[in-house]
């Protein structure tokens, strides 16, 4: 049982950012705190659901410390299922730092980060897809992302997982009371019991498979661009993120540190990071930056990797390639398409001369287009379609843990050992199934979950 009050700003906080602020309580104590610090002139009563007009004030010496409006959510109408109260107070940081400590002056608790979704969770209010699908939301760095998380919201990933869950129960349950029953039973149909399981089985992959495309969404990818000096980096990243966020000079060397930006390409966010061009020198400054630029390339999901295409494919160039590490995915971008003759046409691929997957002009923009499909298909984004849940990591290891339990039950089946071997790991996917929803789930596990969310969510 949930005995005490929660409180926390429930609104982005910055200084001069946002006209208005929420600080959120939840619990038995909510409406008594509200009472204390809320003064609502005129005849405006305490009801369910309905808006007051009034002041914050310091009970201790009687001064009015926000303009507000506060709002009553009784239990249990309310996102927790307990009494909530919020306060609609001024923005920025002044007035709501100074209510919220009222706040908990009066007796509630600061929240920890998640703990208003965790009580919604343990009262039932939500699922624990639903939950993960709040913060999701809230995160979402992308349209599309914020669609595939209203979608967990909706309960499209509960329903799902919880509908293959049904089905591995019903089979166990057939498989336990051959296990104690066997011979005061009809015979069961193997061969029905195993196809259940495969389908099963296959259907809990596809989820997996797509979960990468969802995470793509969700999480986006580090694309470093690396290069020679001066072959367009700089002028590359603020050409695709439009802004003029890196120093671009016709001097080699001039960008030392890394310079990162954020964008989204067709619903995908990306982080972008420019990188120090990758020469011999013997500038100590030049030096530290390149061995950030290795460091950039070594940690990225994607590599750019950008050649002058008017200087053609250098002995240089092709000694960078073959420092990408294996397992980045490397796309080779020709840059200076309007200086280059030939075939080196903006836009097109590679040619005798050289192996650009794509060839650009970052002064022009000529060729951007081609450069971000190409991108996205390097980063494994081949569209989105048909993409209507997606897991998150948590839940797409559970479902990998289920469908590794259910093949071994599949071998079980297969060696044609007794019933018993095959609930064993039958019993497992279940369980792991369970955990995705929240339905068997230990108190260390939701922790763990929860507290990735934000404060005041
Ligand atoms: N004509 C032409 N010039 C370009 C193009 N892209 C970049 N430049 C020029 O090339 C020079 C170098 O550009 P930067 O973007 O600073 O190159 P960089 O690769 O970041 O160089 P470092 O930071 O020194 O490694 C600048 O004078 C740019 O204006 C292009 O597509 N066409
Ligand atoms: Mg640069």
């Amino acid at each position: 049982m949930i005995d005490d009050t929660i409180a926390a700003v429930a609104t982005a906080v910055a200084a001069g950012a946002g006209s208005v602020a929420i600080v959120r309580l939840s619990g038995p104590q909510a409406e008594a705190i509200g009472r204390r610090l809320f003064v609502a002139p005129g005849p405006q009563s305490w009801e369910s659901h309905r808006v007051l007009y009034g002041h914050v004030v310091d009970p201790a010496n009687g001064e009015r410390v926000d303009e507000a409006l506060l709002l009553l959510m009784r239990a249990p109408r309310s996102f927790t299922r307990e009494d909530v109260v919020e306060l609609h107070c001024h923005g920025g940081l002044i007035c709501v730092q100074r209510v919220l400590e009222l706040v908990l002056a009066a007796g509630a608790r600061r929240a920890g980060a998640g703990e208003f979704s965790q009580r919604a969770f343990l009262n039932g209010r939500l699922d624990l897809t639903r939950a993960e699908a709040v913060s999701e939301l809230v995160t979402a760095r992308s349209r599309r992302a914020a669609q595939l998380a209203m979608a967990g919201l909706d309960g499209g990933l509960q329903h799902r997982i919880g509908a293959l869950r049904e089905r591995l129960l019903d089979q166990l349950a057939e498989l336990e009371a051959r296990v104690d029953f066997e011979e005061d039973l009809p015979p069961l149909d193997a061969a029905a019991v195993v196809a259940e399981l495969e389908a099963v089985r296959g259907a809990l992959l596809q989820l997996v498979a797509d979960a990468q495309r969802g995470q793509l969404l969700r999480e986006g990818l580090k694309v470093a661009i690396v290069g020679r000096p001066n072959v367009g980096k700089s002028s590359l990243l603020n050409r695709l993120s439009r802004t003029e966020r890196a120093i671009v000079t016709d001097l080699p060397g001039t960008t030392r540190d890394l310079v990162e930006s954020e964008l989204v390409i067709q619903g995908v966010p990306l982080t972008l990071l420019d990188t120090a061009g990758i020469r011999a020198t013997d500038d100590r400054v030049e030096q530290l930056g390149i061995a950030r630029s290795r460091a950039a390339l070594a940690a990225a999901d994607v590599a750019l990797l950008l050649f002058d295409l008017e200087a053609g494919w250098t002995a240089a160039d092709q000694e960078l390639r073959e420092q990408v590490p294996p397992d980045v995915p490397l796309l080779v971008v020709g840059n200076k398409a309007d200086l280059a003759a030939g075939t080196a046409r903006a836009g097109a691929t590679a040619g005798p001369a050289h192996p650009a997957d794509v060839c650009i002009s970052a002064l022009s923009g000529a060729g951007q287009e081609q450069l971000e499909q190409a991108l996205l298909r390097r980063c494994g984004h081949g569209g989105d379609q048909g993409l209507q849940v997606a897991l998150n990591r948590r839940q797409r290891d559970l479902a990998a843990a289920a469908a590794a339990a259910l093949a071994r039950s599949l071998e079980a089946a297969q060696q044609q050992l007794p019933w018993d071997f095959w609930t064993i790991d039958l019993r497992a996917a279940v369980r792991a199934l369970g955990e995705v929803t929240g339905e068997e789930v230990s108190e260390a596990v939701l922790d763990r979950v929860f507290s990735r969310f934000c404060i005041g969510k």
